[in-house]
């Protein structure tokens, strides 16, 4: 069976395993932290979750996982059958990974980890969201869903990485950028939690972070 490698704080693994879920896909979570220990590394060559491991071998990053899971299972239709639709759906995800949430990463150690983040940082970050955020504003459409009226695989992203896009971005600068662009993630996430797929990731989030808290 397929092992999906990592833990639930993560939004990456998060993103697989709502996939995972919502499409019925049987598989087995293995909690694993990232490291740069060789036990992590042999699996996973930067260190990082998600990571499955399948009869074949080891596969990270979390949107190789998400194409060969839709690979592999063509049957469950995880992308749009319609190639233009499936582009469009592939188009919202590196926004949201690529543009959104790794532009955001950079502020997680003071937002979420006690830390502190340099001015530069603080203001280069600001720049490249505020470019990037437009950007996205152009092709998302929070109707409810990214892609409009119909759920799809690019909201799998969007539900585990634009709270953290807001949130961090509250934290760092006091205005969350996505809600001062005019994009309601508060309630696109409501949309999507009442999805069962949905509502067991955030079970799992909160519980995880419930378990960490010290006694
Ligand atoms: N591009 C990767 C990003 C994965 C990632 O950054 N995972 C985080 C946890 S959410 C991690 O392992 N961080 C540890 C590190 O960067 O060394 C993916 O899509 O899977």
């Amino acid at each position: 069976m397929i092992k999906l490698c990592g833990f639930a704080l993560s939004n990456y693994y998060n993103k697989v395993k709502f996939v995972l879920l919502e499409h019925g896909i049987e598989f087995e979570e293995v909690f694993v932290e990232p490291s740069q220990d060789e036990a992590v590394l042999a699996h996973s060559p930067l260190g990082k979750v998600p990571y499955l491991q399948t009869e074949h071998g080891d596969l990270c990053e979390s949107q190789c996982i998400v194409e060969y899971l839709a690979a592999r299972f063509p049957d469950r239709q995880i992308f749009s059958a319609d190639p233009w639709e499936a582009a469009k759906e592939r188009e919202l995800i590196t926004f949201v990974d690529v543009h959104l949430e790794l532009t955001v990463r950079n502020l997680y150690k003071e937002a979420f980890f006690g830390g502190t983040v340099s001015d530069a940082t603080k203001g280069r970050v600001e720049k490249l969201l505020a470019h990037h955020i437009a950007g996205f504003r152009r092709i998302a459409k929070f109707a409810p869903y990214l892609r409009g009226e119909r759920f799809s695989v690019a909201d799998a992203a969007g539900y585990v990485s634009l709270p953290l896009v807001g949130m961090a971005t509250q934290a760092v600068y006091g205005r969350d950028f996505l809600l001062d662009a005019g994009l309601d993630w508060k309630s696109y996430v409501k949309a999507i939690n009442s999805r069962p797929a949905a509502q067991r990731v955030t079970e799992d989030r909160k519980a995880y972070i419930a378990a960490s808290r010290p006694a």
